[in-house]
């Protein structure tokens, strides 16, 4: 059983789901550019309109209450408070997530606030975006502003989602906006959004000191096919570095891993400038947890169609075995992965980790409405059941966990896959958009209900 203050919330972000694109003032972002581009985006799709939750958002805070969600974590598209992303700003985008809070108070629904979930004002990105250091100063006036205009209603604050996807999918391997592929600016994004998440946790307390701000990082463990295989061992030290440790390290210990240094080289050292990285104080870490990251055989380099950029930053590439069931995005499932994460912060970080809450957790299924329209999506029953049992074990093992998202509350834009990639708990029918609470929403309704007593152990999957 779940501790009774523990938090159940669902979770979106602006861009996948509210359309509205140019509506009351709003400015390109650069996911509106990259969507224009041929190519990028599966199935030419877009999120001019989404699911039209700009409109629709009484709606759906509905829906969440309906399924017992005590907190709503969703993000502030930047270009709709400044269109340009400069200092001019648009007072009715501040209006639209007012009114959404309003709805979120009634309905007794405490709003997570994420300022950053990959929308960046186009004007921007024309200035170099995340590559260019300048972007830091940006982001903490933003930061600040929200603070003043949201700080009294929302308590708790992350500045940027999932700051590997931004440098590494966005500037490295380009199958995000702004879709750049180039190590160096890669190198350099991840270096600002470790300043920039600091810049902006400063802000908002500057502004509201009681605010609760965290870090929301995309984890996995490396999961080693043989451990006895040195190669194999290095590509998982890489990784780890590249995807965890760098923000683990860069903002809790206010230094970069040593392998970083290694891998990254005059890329690292001509961003970094004395007096960059510091320790602030952070309420949480959220994590966004999916799968594991499978580590194989060397294999010739250019097998991969899309060149990972783990591979390029060894001389070799490698290859996962790939074992057991996989969901639609082509991916594992390794509930274990989401609890060693928990664990491994709480031994190895000791008192420098703070409450930790899983900010991210799901899968994506194309399970549809039968002909009685019930959506009987019993995989990702599974997966929620797996991946809760094992937040609540790791609990037992002595980490902190304050509370769980579930990505997502209903189907979305998936970024580079559009519309076909179904995460949602409820489902969404694109033409008409209505909304049809899969039976994994019920079943996530009775774990909050019950604080996870209706949980089951199941004997957990190879990966
Ligand atoms: C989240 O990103 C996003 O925050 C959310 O918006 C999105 O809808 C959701 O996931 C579902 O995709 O094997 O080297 O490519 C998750 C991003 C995906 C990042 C898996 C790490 C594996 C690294 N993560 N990815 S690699």
């Amino acid at each position: 059983m779940f501790p009774k203050d523990f938090v159940w919330g669902v979770a979106t972000s602006s861009y996948q789901i509210e359309g509205a694109a140019y509506e009351d003032g709003k400015g390109k972002s650069i996911w509106d550019s990259f969507c224009e581009q041929p190519g990028r985006v599966n199935n030419g799709d877009h999120g001019l309109v989404a699911n039209d939750h700009y409109h629709r958002y009484v709606e759906d805070v509905a829906l969440m209450k309906s399924l017992g969600a005590q907190a709503y974590r969703f993000s502030i598209s930047w270009p709709r408070l400044f269109p340009n992303g400069d200092e001019v700003r648009e007072d009715r985008g501040f209006a639209f997530y007012h009114k959404l809070i309003d709805e979120l108070e009634q309905a007794g629904i405490e709003p997570v606030l994420t300022l950053y979930h990959w929308d960046l004002p186009q004007a921007l990105q024309d200035k170099g975006g995340w590559a260019n250091r300048d972007i830091v100063r940006a982001f903490e006036y933003y930061a600040q502003e929200v603070a003043k205009e949201f700080g009294h209603r929302v308590k708790r604050f992350s500045p940027i989602n999932e700051p590997w996807v931004v440098a590494w999918l966005g500037y490295g391997m380009g199958v995000h906006a702004p879709g750049i592929q180039d190590v160096a600016q890669a190198v350099a994004a991840s270096h600002h959004t470790v300043m920039a998440h600091n810049a902006a946790l400063k802000a908002i307390k500057r502004v509201v000191p009681n605010a609760l701000v965290g870090p929301v990082l995309n984890q996995a463990m490396p999961d080693v096919d043989d451990i006895f295989d040195p190669e194999q061992i290095h590509a998982a030290k890489v990784m780890d570095a590249q995807q965890n440790l760098f923000w683990m390290d860069g903002i809790f210990r206010g230094e970069y891993p040593q392998l970083a240094w290694e891998i990254y080289g005059d890329h690292l050292k001509n961003v970094v400038q004395p007096e960059d990285l510091e320790v602030v104080d952070n309420d949480w870490l959220g994590i966004n947890y999916y799968f594991n990251a499978r580590i194989g055989h060397r294999v010739p380099q250019d097998h991969f169609s899309r060149a990972r950029v783990i591979d390029q930053l060894m001389d070799y590439a490698v290859e996962a075995q790939s074992q057991g069931p996989l969901t639609d995005m082509g991916w594992p499932v390794t509930p274990n992965g989401i609890g060693d994460l928990l664990v491994r912060w709480t031994r190895e970080y000791g008192d420098k980790v703070p409450q930790m809450f899983i900010t991210e957790n799901g899968c994506a299924y194309e399970t549809g409405p039968d002909s009685l329209g019930v959506v009987n999506d019993t995989q990702r029953i599974e997966y929620l059941n797996d991946h809760l049992y094992n937040v609540q074990d790791a609990m037992n093992r002595g980490a902190n966990v304050g509370g769980y998202f579930q990505w997502s509350l209903m189907d979305n834009f998936e970024w580079a896959e559009g519309y076909s990639k179904r995460f949602g708990i409820v489902y969404v029918n694109f033409e008409t958009q209505q909304r049809i609470p899969k039976e994994s929403a019920k079943f996530y309704s009775e774990v909050i209900r019950t604080s996870g007593a209706n949980l089951t152990v199941r004997r957990s999957k190879v990966s």
